[in-house]
């Protein structure tokens, strides 16, 4: 850098210099922040060689087979679908053409929560965006593709370093035929404590504008009063408010008689009043057994007038079974993954499905075809991310004790390991079962899922039963989420919190019974706007305000790896995971058109000052990047 200040140095240039030019000249040492793209790629490229991805323990990369992608006409446009009745027809116009249809409606979440609850949430963009095409043309008849939302929007940043509104602006126009869903957690927008209003006003306008159209919206207490606000913003965007309801307990087992087909009833129809478009079933974790969906889908077509639709995991391998009990009943549209990235605590497979129907008068208008073919890419690509998976090899019909959310299983599990209890899973599995029972018999889905989790890990590793819990309670030092849940601001439970716990754990602080929202001052987004520019030195979109509203810190990291390494979503997912083996070569193309060929030539071993010499070719000329290595 020093000889490129020299040689553009205007004075250098015009000859206007004389032996005393360097020690004259101080501004020659004053050498640029910002590194070309080139060098940003080869340092993350090396980072990742020498020192690995977090998570990813084996560090020599894998040969890969090409994800077999379908061939479709892409000069061919993807043919009519949900979306263009949605914008030609309004929310309630899409709701009645719902409500016509003879056919069970599919929901492909094969980009959203098949991925969150089978490999840690951390399918790439990259990954999504080579498939969407073929998945518009393919899959027209398809109700929806759940995308974006719950835990996809904090691992974007945390994780894989890349900005989950440009997934949603790609994929938008990838896929201009197909409804978009997401899942919003209320006033918990896509994080684990409730925002102020205007930030969930202001999220679901900027989410609503970047291209979703279908907001699955649930708390996660139930708690209708909590989901007001998001229902509200939703309605005003001009989209669909699907209002869930988190299904849990049993309604057919009378020890478990606070969750039964009355409760279900009664608050569908006051979703219904509150202005849902569509009911939606949120079982999130598979505790729905197949009798029991045939008789709350039959009272609930009942309640609502409403179209239902149902989400379920298939973690007890019963999943094929419960939806065609469902279907029978009525249900209007049910969630499915391609093949290859369903079952275990992902969805129920949509071709395993398309077969069971076969026949009946409600087989989906899905091409088993088409279904077959996506598999196959996703077959390839879940290799990239075995390191994520959670080792579950067979149905876990356990599930109907313990009740975890199929998108906790892994999580908890890891937590588990990380504070040393990894021998004592089992332990705390049973934990989670009894800590539900002592906080009340409560609803378990994001955040409240993770709360009784933080509690059964506490209670195992500190050898705590519950009467010691009650009895010692008042010299315990309870996790923060405990204490939160138990003060009110997740939400009320039905029936309310238990009181002697309550007390024990709030040790005289008053809980608060109103909407934690109406005690949040509202944000205001231009001194924000002011604070994340200082922060990141560069003029913030909307977008990065909103996130940095949501997740301040998650938002400043990822800003601060973007500066040092530039945008690496452009990486595919094996050089992103593992980096380069030595002598290969490889095409990175940082923007259309705009071509980067890099060849790992060799590596050194670690110098005096631990750091080890990368040598590449970059477009064919000899470059190095000094990285330190870790280990
Ligand atoms: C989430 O909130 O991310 C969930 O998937 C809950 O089931
Ligand atoms: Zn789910």
């Amino acid at each position: 850098p020093f000889l490129e200040n020299v040689m553009r140095h205007e004075d250098f240039i015009a000859g206007n210099y004389d032996t005393s030019f360097i020690d004259t000249t101080p501004e020659l040492f004053v050498f640029p922040k910002k590194k070309d793209r080139g060098t940003k790629m080869l340092n993350y490229i090396g980072t990742v060689t020498v020192n690995g991805f977090p998570g990813v323990e084996q560090k020599k990369k894998p040969v890969f087979d090409t994800p077999r992608i379908p061939k479709v006409k892409l000069s061919e446009k993807p043919a009519y679908g949900t979306k263009q009745i949605l914008d030609e027809q309004g929310a309630d116009g899409l709701v009645n053409w719902v409500k016509e249809q003879k056919q069970v409606l599919l929901t492909d979440t094969t980009m959203r929560d098949a991925h969150q609850s089978l490999l840690a949430t951390r399918v790439r963009t990259n990954d999504l965006i080579h498939i969407a095409p073929a998945t518009a043309r393919l899959l027209p008849e398809l109700f929806s593709m759940e995308m974006w939302g719950g835990a996809t929007f904090d691992v974007a940043y945390r994780f894989l370093k890349e900005d989950p509104w440009k997934r949603l602006e790609t994929l938008r126009k990838q896929v201009p035929n197909v409804l978009f869903q997401m899942l919003l957690r209320a006033s918990n927008a896509v994080g684990y404590k409730n925002y102020p209003d205007n930030v969930i006003r202001e999220f679901v306008q900027q989410s609503a504008e970047s291209g979703v159209d279908v907001f699955r919206i649930f708390d996660s207490l139930n708690w209708v009063k909590g989901m007001e606000v998001a229902i509200d913003s939703v309605r005003q965007s001009g989209k669909i408010a699907e209002a869930a309801i988190c299904y849990t307990g049993d309604i057919d087992d009378p020890s478990r008689a606070k969750y039964n087909v009355d409760y279900y009833k009664k608050m569908a129809k006051e979703l219904e009043a509150q202005g849902a478009h569509i009911l939606g079933i949120k079982d999130m974790a598979g505790l729905l057994k197949p009798q029991a969906a045939y008789r709350l889908i039959s009272e609930l077509k009942e309640a609502v007038n409403i179209p239902i639709h149902l989400h379920t995991h298939d973690t007890s391998g019963n999943g094929i079974y419960m939806y065609t009990k469902a279907i029978e009943a009525g249900v209007d549209i049910v969630d499915t993954a391609l093949s290859t990235m369903a079952g275990l605590t992902s969805q129920p497979s949509a071709n395993t499905l398309r077969y069971a129907l076969e026949g009946t008068d409600r087989a989906p208008s899905v091409s088993i075809d088409a279904l077959e073919k996506l598999s196959y890419y996703w077959e390839d690509v879940r290799k990239y991310y075995a390191p994520f998976e959670s080792g579950m090899l067979a149905p876990h019909t356990e599930i109907y004790e313990h009740e975890m959310p199929g998108g906790q299983y892994s999580n908890l599990q890891q937590q588990a390991k990380g504070v040393g209890l990894g021998d004592r899973w089992d332990e705390v599995k049973d934990m989670y079962r009894r800590v539900n029972l002592m906080f009340g018999d409560i609803v378990k889905v994001t955040p409240s899922s993770k709360v009784v989790g933080d509690m059964a890990l506490f209670m195992v590793q500190n050898d705590l039963t519950e009467e010691e819990v009650l009895l010692k309670g008042d010299k315990i030092d309870f996790p923060d989420s405990v204490i939160e849940l138990f003060e009110g601001y997740l939400g009320q439970p039905v029936g309310g919190f238990p009181e002697a716990l309550q007390n024990v754990i709030l040790k005289g602080k008053q809980p608060i019974t109103v909407r934690p929202g109406e005690l949040l001052a509202d944000v205001d987004f231009d001194a924000l706007r002011e604070e994340l520019k200082k922060e990141i030195g560069d003029e913030p979109t909307d977008n990065d305000i909103i996130a940095y509203a949501l997740y301040p810190k998650v938002f400043t990291d990822y800003a601060k790896v973007i500066d040092q390494f530039g945008d690496i979503s452009v990486l595919d997912t094996p050089t992103f995971l593992y980096g380069m083996r030595l002598g290969e070569e490889k095409e990175i193309e940082i923007e259309t058109g705009k071509i980067l060929i890099v060849k790992l030539v060799s590596i050194s071993q670690p110098q005096s000052d631990g750091t080890r010499v990368v040598y590449f070719e970059l477009n064919g000329q000899p470059r190095e990047v000094v990285i330190k290595d870790e280990s």
